[in-house]
């Protein structure tokens, strides 16, 4: 459904969790993205379609202080008549300005993601040099915080919404990374760890 091709790397066993039930045809996988509840959103309505899906996403990645097995994503996805990469380009810099302050500047990335074309990484300006270059951008003064594009026509037409009428946006996001270029924290692990410590200084 998200077009990607079937000797793409996503589907390695490697990169992800097969859970097997004990039933036979009824093993089941981990999600290694939220896109699949959009796909369902697609299949099931009609556009216009506004979405913003939230969800725990699995992987089986080499745990460090950037990376850890389970983690948060959020997808948006918009599809509409007429929309273009400058109503998403809008969209970004409004939900960056608020997130990150009204002084963040943002440099969008040509890329490519399967279900998306054409396709941006975003990055905002270093949260700790303010773009001059330090450890935590690796000397680049920036950082990436999403991925972006223009829905993939295949990717439409799989869910039976017609390229030629409809064109939409979609963006996704790291929320646990989020967190911690927003509060500055240094390891992605003291999200998952319940130290009470921690959690306290979030209202817990
Ligand atoms: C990233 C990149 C992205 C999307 C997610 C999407 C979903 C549907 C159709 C088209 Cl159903 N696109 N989602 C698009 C571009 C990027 O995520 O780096 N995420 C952490």
């Amino acid at each position: 459904m998200l077009n990607f091709p079937p000797d793409h790397p996503a589907r390695d066993m490697q990169d992800t969790f097969f859970v097997t039930s004990g039933n036979p045809g009824s093993d089941v996988l981990l999600r290694t993205h939220t896109s699949p509840v959009q796909v369902r959103v697609m299949l099931d309505q009609k556009p216009p379609i506004r979405v913003i899906c939230p969800g725990k996403v699995y992987r089986n990645e080499a745990i460090s202080s950037r990376s850890y097995c389970v983690f948060h994503q959020l997808e948006g996805l918009y599809i509409d008549k007429k929309v273009s990469f400058a109503d998403l380009k809008a969209t970004i810099y409004s939900f960056a300005k608020q997130m990150f302050g009204t002084d963040v500047k943002l440099r969008f990335r040509p890329s490519f993601f399967p279900f998306t074309e054409p396709s941006a990484e975003v990055d905002v300006t270093c949260y700790l040099c303010g773009g001059k270059g330090c450890k935590v951008c690796k000397k680049s003064g920036w950082l990436e915080i999403m991925g972006c594009g223009m829905v993939h026509p295949n990717v439409m037409r799989n869910c039976g919404i017609d390229p030629e009428e409809w064109s939409g946006y979609a963006f996704g996001m790291g929320v646990d990374r989020t967190v911690l270029l927003r509060y500055k924290i240094d390891d992605i692990r003291l999200l998952f760890e319940n130290d009470l410590r921690m959690l306290r200084q979030f209202g817990a």
